[in-house]
């Protein structure tokens, strides 16, 4: 009997191998698609992939939208990728431009879980037979990325006009400016930068009477952990538990004398709340890479590609702990070390 069961789990076993080999091919091809057939559409997997349509029922969704907009080679396409596609950042150098609006449910967990929308940088998307109004309305943060490397004249008037429209249409919408591709600055070129940038927004924005509109200024760059540190401040701002997250942290690091607490989404890196310290760009980082290194050893002892790794953490209900002491995993995580899933 246990001969006849252990057959059939090696067959299950081998066909579920399979499927997921499949399931692979799809998505890697799905992941570089930009057309109505991109959908990397695997229900389980919580991350869908599609062209806007907008008779589409879900666009009217009640979920926390995030639009991705600015001038064309600004990097949109290349931050959703690296972020929630673990594309390394050299490949971005491979991406196309996009031709049509890209929608993504990211569900990676209750409190991460909304969509994002990559604009083709060309698209004007005032022209009167575009539903701007509609997008504008279910959105809960626009991201305007500016590219820090380029003349950022035309770029500015771009950002005001959006951000002038959608607050007519919306006026809750959170407006972050991300000065983007700053590894090409020197450190003082960076400051510089930001300041001129953020000076002249709002000059132009107190100008059409509007200074009661806010935009927050981030500087980013997918070659290091800012763009990650930028999109979770983004997310952040869009999960309502964020007052209690922070407090429990808060509890959690005052009753273990732990220095420092972060509740991370693991399949993206994006840090869902932190106690109420300051935080430090080098834990932050010590942390992402800290990540890495459990999933990178899952892969390698699970057996999994890092793509159905990444399947596989979205799809599980997957929570782990660890703690740096000094700079050491001080222990390793079980759940992980014995049968990862
Ligand atoms: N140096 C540097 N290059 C970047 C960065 N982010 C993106 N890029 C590069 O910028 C180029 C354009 O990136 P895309 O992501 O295609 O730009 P996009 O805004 O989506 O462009 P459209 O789809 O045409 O609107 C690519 O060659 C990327 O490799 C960055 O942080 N630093
Ligand atoms: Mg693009």
């Amino acid at each position: 009997m246990s001969q006849v069961l252990g057959k059939q789990q090696q067959q299950q076993q081998q066909q579920d191998e399979e499927e997921e080999e499949e399931e692979d091919e799809l998505v890697g091809l799905a992941d570089y698609v930009d057309g109505p057939d991109s959908s990397d559409a695997d229900p389980e997997s919580g991350a869908e992939e599609g062209v806007l349509d907008f008779s589409d029922p879900f666009s009217t969704e009640v979920k926390p939208r995030i639009l991705l907009m600015g001038l064309r080679r600004s990097g949109k396409s290349s931050i959703q990728k690296v972020v929630f596609h673990k594309m390394s950042p050299n490949e971005t150098l491979f991406l196309e431009s996009t031709n049509k609006i890209c929608r993504e449910d990211v569900s990676n967990s209750s409190f991460v879980n909304f969509q994002i929308w990559d604009f083709p940088g060309q698209i004007d998307f005032f022209d009167p037979t575009f539903d701007y109004e509609m997008i504008f309305r279910g959105t809960g943060a626009l991201i305007f990325v500016i590219d820090s490397q380029d003349d950022y004249m035309e770029a500015l008037a771009r950002l005001h006009l959006t951000v002038t429209r959608a607050y007519k249409v919306h006026p809750d919408i959170n407006f972050e400016v991300f000065i983007h591709k700053v590894d090409g600055l020197s450190d003082d070129h960076k400051i510089e930068t930001q300041r001129d940038i953020h000076q002249r927004a709002n000059d132009d924005l107190a100008d059409a009477g509007l200074e009661k509109i806010h935009l927050s200024f981030y500087l980013t760059s997918i070659y290091d952990h800012s763009i990650f540190e930028a999109f979770s401040k983004v997310v952040q701002k869009l999960i309502p538990q964020l007052p209690t997250l922070e407090n429990l942290l808060n509890i959690f690091i005052s009753n273990s004398g732990i220095e420092k607490a972060f509740l991370f989404d693991v399949v993206s890196k994006i840090y869902i709340a932190t106690d109420s310290t300051p935080v430090d760009m080098q834990t932050y980082e010590l942390c992402c890479d800290m990540i890495d290194v459990v999933i990178d050893i899952s892969c390698i002892y699970g057996g999994f590609s890092p793509p159905q790794m990444l399947r596989k953490l979205r799809t599980i209900n997957s929570s782990f702990t660890f703690t740096l002491s000094g700079s050491a995993l001080s222990k390793p995580p079980r759940r992980w070390s014995r049968n990862p899933l």
